[in-house]
């Protein structure tokens, strides 16, 4: 059992009451809570060392310059890049996306191109393709899933071919939890045709080891609040001969060499796609974040969310008329579990929950497509992240419980 007990006191926020209980906090695919080294290599860096970054001959401004790129070579190590020039900081893995899409998507897009997705995209990973697919003449093609909430991948193989030239694809579901085999997919997408595989990896980067030099992926965004860090900020990784001729997505101040006129010439990878005054204590933060994950190990980190994910499932079926959502196997998913209870709209069930102090998400979780393929409206989510154990479970499932009978389901 990989016991992360010990670090819940990290988490000043988890000491919070609501309505007399102590809080359970199951929502972080939606955002995680920050540790306080977090908190404080943020509040130190805006009491001693803030200043704008890349522009001030003085000292401070020096420093907060080192504390930035310091940040992107944690980040690059963190995810074992090439370089730190291929860390583009972003406001997040929407932004990051768009970036793409808008960059990369025009350039490279004609009418008669294909763009493949899955159907289990967020709404992030999936609405920036649908604008370019309409400036571009290019045509959306979605992988549907198997019966058992995974990615088809023989219909991945029947799909690719020469006319795809952009794969994206969740590296983990923020509904189903599902991972999908991203190197097996890289290597299907490579060989069948020239498109380049994009990876969203809001979910999959907070939660697992991520080494983009043998993962396959092309590109790869994420979002740093989600892995204990600040949010504002985000990550867009790219090999680096992609990132090289690729055009800026947006223009403004430290993104380039020259400004004439009438025409202006670029700053170098990664400076090109930074454009204006970038979110500096949030690279801090992200940093210190990594650092407090790298200190427990995105292997420990995996194992703990495996353990309690088989946990959660295994306990979950012990409740009757629950339906869950996503792979039982638990090797193949993280630890987001959806589920609806009988016909109690999943939004009373986060009701009931809340009044006990438990936060899970009601809703859609941005993936219309996907609840659309469920025919479900909706679905109650839970996710967990280090801070949580076992009892966060059996608070959940004693709720559940109590929603049952409130709702007259035990009375059958
Ligand atoms: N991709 C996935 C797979 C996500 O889960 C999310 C956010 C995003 C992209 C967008 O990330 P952002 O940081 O740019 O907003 N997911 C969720 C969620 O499941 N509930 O709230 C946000």
């Amino acid at each position: 059992m990989t016991d992360l007990s010990h670090l819940r006191r990290d988490f000043p926020i988890l000491r919070r009451e609501d309505y007399g209980h102590p809080v359970v906090f199951l929502d972080s695919a939606a955002s995680a809570q920050k540790p306080v080294p977090v908190l404080e290599s943020m509040d130190r860096f805006y009491r001693s060392q803030y200043a704008n970054v890349h522009r001030g001959a003085y000292k401070l401004s020096q420093e907060a310059t080192e504390a930035y790129e310091d940040a992107r070579r944690r980040v690059a190590s963190f995810v074992n890049a090439g370089s730190p020039d291929e860390i583009i900081f972003t406001k997040g893995t929407t932004t990051a996306l768009n970036g793409l899409a808008s960059s990369w998507g025009i350039d490279h897009l004609e009418p008669g191109d294909r763009i493949v997705l899955s159907l289990m995209e967020h709404h992030a990973n999936l609405v920036p393709w649908q604008l370019i697919a309409k400036r571009t003449g290019a045509e959306l093609v979605y992988i549907p899933l198997t019966s058992e909430f995974e990615l088809d991948l023989n219909a991945l193989r029947a799909t690719i071919d020469q006319r795809v030239k952009i794969v994206s694809l969740t590296g983990m579901s923020n509904v189903l939890g599902t991972i999908p085999p991203i190197q097996q997919i890289s290597a299907i997408v490579h060989a069948q045709s020239e498109a380049i595989l994009i990876v969203d990896g809001a979910q999959l980067v907070p939660h697992l080891p991520v080494d983009v030099q043998s993962f396959g992926a092309d590109f790869l965004a994420f979002s740093a609040h989600k892995m204990l860090g600040p949010t504002g900020i985000g990550v867009l990784w790219g090999k680096p001969e992609l990132l090289e001729e690729m055009e800026p997505w947006e223009g403004g101040g430290e993104m380039i060499a020259t400004v004439g006129l009438y025409e202006s010439t670029w700053a170098p990878v990664p400076q090109k796609f930074e454009a204006g005054t970038p979110p500096i204590a949030e690279a801090v933060g992200l940093a210190a974040a990594v650092h407090y994950l790298e200190e427990i190990g995105m292997e420990a980190v995996r194992s703990h969310d495996l353990e309690l994910t088989a946990y959660a499932l295994d306990r979950l079926s012990e409740v009757p008329d629950l339906i869950q959502y996503g792979p039982t196997d638990v090797t193949a998913r993280g630890g987001v579990i959806s589920f609806t209870l009988g016909d109690v709209h999943p939004h009373d069930i986060a009701t009931i929950l809340d009044s006990r102090g438990i936060s899970v998400r009601a809703g859609h979780h941005c993936a219309k497509p996907l609840m659309a393929d469920l025919c479900l409206a909706a679905t109650a989510r839970a996710s967990f992240h280090v801070y949580n154990g076992r009892e966060d479970v059996d608070a959940l499932i004693a709720g559940l419980h109590e929603a049952r009978s409130l709702f007259g389901l035990d009375e059958g």
